[in-house]
């Protein structure tokens, strides 16, 4: 077992006392992560206390510890899985060789691409969300929103740690540039196209933390799979402060929709204008937000034949989730995907090298989970007597990247006209209406048991304690009202 140094300026498990160039690197780091955080970071709410989860040790049990802490207080931390005894490269072209403890020189530029790529999401996806405080629809909601919001913190600081540590001044650079770079920012934007988009309410922040955050997972778990061992552990402890993030998206989708539902039945209603005249989400236009947060996050795979996954996989520093189980072939060199591509006929199977289609076998298992999700939503509906469905749409609608980008296909994946799509892209995707019907039911409810009308309360609270509970204690003092204002309490 690693040893858990919490009292240092930067809690750790790495030893990091031991190692003092590298403590003062990174702790030459911090001041410009703290002012970030303050910048960037949720605006008001930072002199408020959050009943918040902090990270403190990477076993099973135990690893996290929960209080009331000031966002800017919490203490942000580096922290790697324990070592695997005498772990092996899981495939490619060194499949069971020891894994690499340090950079292997010739792939030093991908890794540190990787790495970059992965950590720049982090602190991107807390800008998108930096607004949302100021209309939670209750104190719970609230407080999910900052705990992913410091444990996105966090990443960042766990990519950072690999910069700093394994690429010498490239690296500390890059580190830099992570606190330079700003969501949707057209001169210094984030690197990949759904960081960059805005997330303006919270059905969205919910499709995000469901669909957006679960990529985060896969992207994760493949990096879990790097004969990159340093990679390897920080991503593993990751994944474990990642299910609550897809809890938060998953069940904030599901309360939207029983809330709907509820009235719908109540009022024996269906039609979506006498829906949302009950203050409520109407579901066609909850299908339309997933349907854009889905194709977004699909995209976030990368190209279907990618030469750059390829490479990846051959080195050993990306790999395919549960590698050593899963597959008996880990070399992968003879087998081929079977890719459905465009013509101008319509689709056609090419036969792509299995390496060469990494990214899409990762995207599988990907539209696999998402699938189980939405059946899980439709299990509301189903209780609930509903006739309604959701459906998640084809991983080729509305593609921004890839092979599938540039055409047009319907949700179920066929192939369609420029004027189909005009004619029909209003009925799948969210119009500039529903963005500002749903962005009306955006009033903040901040008192103490109370929730907005337009979602259900959750099933129950956090770490044991009721939904009824204080899990932000605003700041009376002036201080306060100065950073944050003083919240709205309605509802
Ligand atoms: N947007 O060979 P290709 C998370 C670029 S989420 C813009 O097809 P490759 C989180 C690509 O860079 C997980 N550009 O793709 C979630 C390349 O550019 P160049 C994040 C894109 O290299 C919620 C070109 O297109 N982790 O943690 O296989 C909250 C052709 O590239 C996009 C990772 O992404 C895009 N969507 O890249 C908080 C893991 N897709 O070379 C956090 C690390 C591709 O032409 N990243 N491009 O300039 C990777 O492993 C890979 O870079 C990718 C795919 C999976 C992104
Ligand atoms: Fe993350
Ligand atoms: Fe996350």
């Amino acid at each position: 077992m690693t040893k858990v140094d919490l009292n240092a300026r930067i809690p750790n498990n790495i030893g990091l006392g031991d190692d003092r160039r590298l403590q003062r690197a990174l702790e030459a780091w911090q001041p410009g992560f703290q002012a970030w955080w303050l910048e960037m970071g949720p605006e008001g709410f930072q002199a408020d206390e959050i009943y918040l989860r902090t990270a403190v040790d990477v076993g099973r049990d135990g690893w996290a510890h929960f209080e009331h802490v000031k966002m800017p207080d919490y203490r942000w931390g580096i922290f790697l899985a324990d070592p695997v005894a005498d772990r092996r490269i899981p495939g490619g072209d060194f499949a069971g060789s020891p894994a690499f403890q340090q950079v292997p020189g010739e792939h030093r530029n991908a890794l540190r691409r990787i790495i970059v790529t992965q950590g720049d999401t982090e602190p991107a996806s807390v800008e998108q969300q930096r607004l949302l405080g100021h209309t939670a629809p209750s104190l719970y909601d609230l407080r999910n929103l900052f705990q992913v919001n410091v444990e996105e913190g966090r990443h960042l600081w766990a990519m950072v740690y690999l910069l700093h540590t394994f690429f010498g001044r490239d690296g500390r650079e890059e580190a830099e540039e992570m606190l330079r770079r700003r969501s949707g920012d057209p001169d210094s934007p984030r690197i990949l196209g759904t960081f960059n988009e805005p997330i303006q309410d919270w059905l969205s922040f919910y499709m995000f933390t469901t669909f957006t955050d679960r990529d985060g997972k896969w992207q994760l778990l493949a990096l879990a799979e790097s004969g990159f061992d340093p990679l390897s552990r920080t991503t593993r402890f990751m994944l474990t402060e990642e299910a609550h993030h897809m809890f938060v998206g998953e069940t904030g989708v599901g309360r939207v929709i029983q809330r709907t539902v509820e009235v719908m039945n109540e009022k024996g209603i269906d039609a979506p204008g006498q829906v949302r005249a009950e203050g409520v989400i109407d579901l066609g236009t909850v299908q339309k937000y997933l349907n854009r947060w889905f194709s977004s996050s699909v995209d976030l795979f990368g190209g279907e034949r990618s030469s750059n996954a390829a490479s990846y996989f051959a080195a050993g520093l990306k790999g395919r989730h549960k590698e050593e189980t899963r597959f008996e072939d880990h070399v992968a060199l003879d087998q081929s995907y079977d890719l459905p591509v465009p013509t101008d006929a319509g689709l056609s199977t090419e036969q792509v090298p299995l390496r060469n289609a990494m990214n899409e076998v990762l995207r599988d298992d990907y539209v696999a989970d998402c699938e189980f999700v939405v059946q899980r939503w439709n299990r509301i509906l189903e209780k609930s007597g509903r006739p309604e469905r959701f459906t998640l749409p084809s991983r080729r609608f509305h593609r921004d990247v890839g092979i599938y980008s540039g055409r047009h296909f319907d949700p179920e994946g066929n192939p369609i006209s420029d004027e189909t799509w005009n004619a029909k892209q209003a009925d799948w995707l969210p119009t500039r209406e529903d963005l500002d019907f749903v962005k009306s039911l955006m009033t903040p409810v901040l008192g103490l048991g109370q929730i907005a009308n337009w979602i259900a309360p959750p099933a129950k609270g956090i770490h044991g304690n009721p939904f009824e509970w204080d899990y932000v204690r605003f700041d009376k003092s002036s201080a306060g009202v100065a950073l944050g204002g003083a919240p709205t309490i309605t509802g």
